[in-house]
């Protein structure tokens, strides 16, 4: 079944009654999907950590919760290791999905909203690229990504969505890699909205 988007472009409600929107860019895909990235069953999925790695709320602490303590043991052998200080805000590392249907967490860290003059679309688009260059170093085909920085840390969505997608589809058009599914697993419908009708206009 298809009906219209407010952005005049075609959303579909597949089978399983997901809302879905994508778009081509060279051979790969740029899907949008209202959902919960801890049921994806692609290669990888982004975790929105904090530096810490220690968990969390929001899609981090469903992360962990759903992964299991062999997460929280992989993040402590990173955090003992190579980030004794914490994940700096922008770079990405990754751990097994434990229990999770993926087979790789890519954990990275968004920038908190400040009113946006301390470099943070910068950041959350730094954040974006650590990921998509770690999921290409690691083989991955198919990644999901939720929406980094848009809760706890207040980053406003219709912002967020432009610096996402924005560098999403640059990285996808300039960079011949693995990467062939990416997808955008939104959590709520307004969220899902506002990345539709930015992904309309790129
Ligand atoms: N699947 C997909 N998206 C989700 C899910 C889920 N299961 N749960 C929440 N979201 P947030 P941040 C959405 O707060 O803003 C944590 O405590 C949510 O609706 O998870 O980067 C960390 O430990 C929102 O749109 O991450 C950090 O301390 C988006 O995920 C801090 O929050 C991001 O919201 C990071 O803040």
């Amino acid at each position: 079944m298809y009906f219209t988007s407010v952005q005049e472009r075609k959303i579909s409600l597949n089978i399983h009654g997901t809302v879905e929107l994508e778009r081509e860019f060279g051979i790969a895909r740029l899907r949008l999907m209202l959902g919960d990235i801890t049921e994806q069953s692609c290669d990888a999925i982004v975790n929105a950590a904090n530096p810490s790695l220690m968990g969390g709320g929001g899609v981090d602490g469903a992360i962990h919760r759903k992964g299991g303590p062999v997460v929280l043991r992989e993040c402590i052998k990173i955090r003992s290791s190579i980030y004794k200080d914490g994940l700096p805000v922008g770079e990405a590392v990754v751990t097994t999905a434990g229990a999770l249907k993926a087979k790789y967490i890519i954990h990275t860290v968004g920038p908190v909203w400040r009113g946006g003059g301390h470099g943070e679309a910068q950041l959350l688009s730094k954040a974006y690229v650590s990921s998509l260059t770690l999921a290409t170093r690691l083989g991955v085909r198919s990644l999901a990504f939720p929406s980094i920085s848009t809760g706890a840390y207040g980053y406003p969505v219709e912002e967020a969505s432009k610096v996402a997608l924005g560098t999403v589809s640059r990285f996808l058009k300039t960079t011949p890699g693995t990467l062939k599914d990416v997808i955008f697993i939104l959590y709520k419908m307004t969220d899902f909205e506002a990345y539709a009708k930015t992904l309309a206009g790129l």
